[in-house]
């Protein structure tokens, strides 16, 4: 327990989601296929978020006390630890959403084998049992490039995007990670909290 500045006793909460990370040469051709984006569009409002940074999220918690950090924790141990080790390729481009204004620009994920779906669906019931709400929207997995502000040229940048290619790059997702979000003025840094294995193929 913490006292903050008002004088009320409270627990830190933390900012927290479920991921899994991507492969160096992923991250990599992602930020050359933004950096190529950025320079023939420069007059366009959007953040980028840090090429380190990208991953995939499986489950978002939000706000959380630190005690329930460790339930989350718990709850992906488990999740993971009933999954096996598969492959993903991370390709293909699109926007949210698919027409018009495009607030983000994605990476898809081509989950062939199902296995991200099983280990998200998993992760979800751990995350219920555990008392934390159900997602109420459809997964669909991706990579976000960009988030977009309403600009005159960001009808331009993500047209370019959406008529782009990428990949496939093909990896195997080995790990699931439970992270932090602290929102900066250089963006949001993510850092791991606890890493899960999954089971061997
Ligand atoms: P995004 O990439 O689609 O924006 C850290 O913020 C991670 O949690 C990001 O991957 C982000 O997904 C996801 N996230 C942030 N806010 C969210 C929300 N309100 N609902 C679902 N996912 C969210």
């Amino acid at each position: 327990m913490r006292v903050d500045d008002r004088g009320a006793a409270s627990g830190e909460s933390l900012r927290v989601f479920c991921a899994v990370e991507l492969p160096e040469e992923v991250r990599e051709a992602a930020a050359e296929h933004a950096a190529r984006l950025r320079r023939d569009s420069p007059g366009a409002s959007a953040s980028w978020p840090r090429p380190e940074s990208l991953h995939i999220t499986l489950k978002f918690l939000g706000e959380v006390t630190e005690a329930r950090v460790r339930d989350i924790s718990r709850a992906a141990g488990a999740a993971a630890e009933d999954c096996r080790r598969f492959g993903l390729s991370v390709e293909e481009a699109g926007t949210f959403p698919a027409r018009g204004a495009a607030r983000v620009l994605w990476l898809g994920v081509r989950d062939e084998s199902g296995g991200l779906a099983r280990l998200q669906r998993r992760l979800e019931r751990e995350c219920e049992a555990a008392g934390f709400a159900r997602e109420t929207r459809a997964f669909k997995p991706h990579l976000t490039l960009a988030r977009l502000r309403p600009s005159r040229d960001a009808p331009a940048l993500s047209e370019a995007h959406r008529r782009s290619t990428f990949g496939p790059h093909v990896f195997r997702v080995t790990d699931l990670f439970v992270m932090r979000s602290e929102l900066g003025p250089g963006g949001s840094r993510y850092t791991p909290l606890s890493r899960h294995r999954l089971g061997d193929e």
